[in-house]
């Protein structure tokens, strides 16, 4: 029996290459280079399915071009905001993604984030790297308390879960706003807020946990960043595209907000460089996901999918 043939555009981790080339035809961009449109579009005509990361854009274009063999978008990737998914259904192409598997180590991102933007850690780390710490005093490098603070989440999904689960270790008190309200054993006794503009009311730290789509594209602009608390700490670990990222310099420079801590921005690669002038800006390169073990565990998740799609079974997450 023909083996199905499956492109890898990115360089996914070994192990699942190596699953992957055991039971398929596999072509792997070992160089990890980004492809441009039209190679993804030539690439679809020789293969049966794509197993993509975020970086590969599945545009309405894009997918208009892809080539009658393609069968499956099996993306390494929890976020689909990279894929047309109303043009792909269209063309009957599946698409599924890796939820699941990524929320802890996201999770921890967004500690990492909340924690290094509240307590200043930017700038505590150019001071002694550069040899300019050259005085100590009560009053030194003064930053915000996360125990006992307000922790408002925007999408109380996998990720946000987790986020919420490590940020009552730390003693906080957790609000969230979600489309629905969960269930009092998804809650754990958060407070359910049925408009984001309570939940920002409340919100000392705001860590934001839902996917962009054209309903939340520029979800924090300039109007809810003024309804948080002076002095607010903004997290963002889920997409650049959720934050108005002018609108977020305006609210740091103004001390609206003390500090934000991003791991997603609106141009990636590449990041805002407008943001590289203030240190209240902790920053990370979109590496949420970015553990051995999760890289593994997303790897592996795709080719499940892969593996019940050409078995003729419905992949537990199809789209
Ligand atoms: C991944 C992510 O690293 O899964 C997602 O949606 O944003 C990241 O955690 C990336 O998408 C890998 O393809």
């Amino acid at each position: 029996m023909t083996r199905p043939v499956l492109w890898f555009p990115r360089r996914l981790s070994d192990a699942t290459l190596e699953r992957a080339q055991a039971n398929y035809d596999c072509i792997i961009n070992w160089e990890d280079g980004l492809s441009t449109p039209d190679e993804i579009v030539a690439m679809s005509a020789r293969v049966d399915g794509i197993v993509p990361c975020h970086s590969e854009v599945f545009s309405a274009d894009v997918v208009a071009r892809l080539g009658p063999r393609l069968r499956i978008i099996a993306n390494h990737s929890v976020g689909v905001d990279h894929c047309d998914l109303s043009a792909l259904a269209a063309r009957g192409i599946a698409v599924t993604n890796t939820p699941d598997v990524l929320s802890d180590a996201t999770a921890e991102i967004a500690m990492l984030l909340m924690l290094g933007a509240a307590r200043r850690a930017v700038e505590g780390d150019r001071l002694v790297r550069t040899g300019a710490w050259q005085v100590w005093s009560p009053s030194f490098m003064v930053g915000k308390q996360v125990t006992g603070a307000r922790l408002g989440i925007i999408g109380m999904g996998r990720v946000g879960r987790a986020f919420a689960e490590k940020a009552r270790g730390f003693g906080m008190e957790i609000h969230y706003y979600n489309r629905t309200r969960l269930n009092p054993e998804q809650e754990q006794g958060a407070t359910f807020h049925d408009a984001i503009e309570s939940l920002l009311a409340v919100s000392d730290f705001l860590s934001l946990h839902c996917p962009a789509t054209p309903e939340t594209t520029g979800l924090m602009n300039a109007e809810r960043f003024s309804l948080l608390p002076d002095g607010a700490v903004i997290v963002n670990t889920a997409r650049g595209a959720l934050v108005d990222e002018a609108a977020l310099l305006a609210a740091l420079s103004s001390g609206k907000l003390s500090a934000a801590g991003l791991d997603c921005f609106q141009t990636e690669p590449g990041g805002n460089p407008a943001f590289a002038a203030h240190e209240n800006i902790f920053m990370l390169p979109h590496i949420g996901s970015a553990t051995g073990q999760t890289r593994d565990a997303m790897g592996f998740r795709a080719l499940d999918n892969l593996d019940a799609f050409f078995r003729g079974d419905r992949p537990g997450d199809l789209l």
